[in-house]
């Protein structure tokens, strides 16, 4: 850093930008900013998300329900545009008054349910179908453990670790070194569960996988942040077993594409409103 150390005033106020990628969307109020209601499909479940990895935890369920069966599970998939303020609409605000994606409106209950906060999406389509949660009380809560760790540690990850070493307008040491301790702390807590367990909750894939995958599973394989070198992912021997075994389930492989922009490399599918979308590969 340069010049005079910054001295915070006595009262914050909302001045300038942040800088930074993303700091045009942040703002320190709620609520809507614009008119604008949720295009609905003909599916009973309207999912509005992008896929990032929480968007893709849920793309990956409803794709992992429908491969073992579960038709009611087939879904609309909108594209929330985060970068261009999609979030902050009025229709988006009335699901989730949180404004981040991933949100989903189930229209089969009456009145239509909403869900927001991705691991509240898995835990309410796990029990809606009675899959990938463990039926016996002592492993469901094992399932849960992880679940709830993944939500509550996922932002050391994003927005401490991933903010500060890829997003923020300047290398900050202090911060980088504080959130790159804390990353490889979790995935060591993950490497060595994983170093006696097949998948988090046991022997069985649960919603605690597709949640923490897309999270440490990929930022152990240099997916997210391109910090795979920097925080030498390939030290987590277990994890990166456990992460193969899920990217090679055909669902995981579907599910990981939805509501990406077709550039992207998994060749994505901007919205996806039936198996088809998904099946031309674009
Ligand atoms: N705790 C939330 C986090 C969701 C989240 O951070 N979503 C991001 C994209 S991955 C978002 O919508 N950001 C838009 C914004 O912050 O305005 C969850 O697990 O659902």
């Amino acid at each position: 850093m340069t010049g005079e150390p910054w001295v915070p005033p006595k009262v914050w106020t909302w001045s300038a930008p942040s800088g930074g990628r993303f700091a045009s969307i942040n703002r320190p109020v709620a609520g809507p900013t614009h008119d604008r209601p949720l295009p609905v499909g003909r599916h009973p479940l309207q999912l509005y998300s992008l896929g990032t990895p929480n968007g893709i935890k849920v793309t990956v369920l409803l794709e992992e329900l429908l491969a073992t069966g579960h038709a009611g599970a087939e879904y609309d998939a909108w594209r929330i545009d985060i970068g261009a303020g999609g979030q902050f609409g009025s229709g988006f605000v009335a699901v989730n008054p949180n404004s981040k994606i991933p949100a989903l409106m189930d229209h089969s209950t009456t009145p239509p349910t909403r869900v927001f906060e991705s691991g509240a999406i898995l835990l309410y389509l796990a029990e809606k179908f009675g899959a990938f949660l463990p039926a016996t009380h002592r492993a469901r809560t094992e399932c849960l453990n992880w679940l709830f760790w993944q939500v509550g540690s996922a932002p050391y990850i994003g927005g401490g670790f991933g903010h500060f070493y890829a997003y923020a307008p300047e290398k900050i040491e202090y911060a980088i070194n504080r959130f790159a301790m804390e990353a490889k702390r979790q995935l060591d807590v993950l490497d060595r569960h994983l170093a006696n367990h097949a998948y988090l909750a046991g022997d069985d894939y649960t919603i605690a996988d597709m949640a923490v995958w897309p999270w440490h599973g990929a930022l152990a394989r240099g997916e997210i942040y391109d910090a795979g070198e920097f925080l030498a992912g390939h030290e987590y021997r277990h994890v990166h077993r456990w992460y193969d075994a899920i990217a090679a389930r055909p669902a995981v492989q579907r599910g990981r594409r939805v509501n990406r922009s077709a550039a992207s490399a998994e060749g994505g599918t901007p919205e996806r409103h039936a198996a088809a979308d998904l099946d031309r590969g674009g």
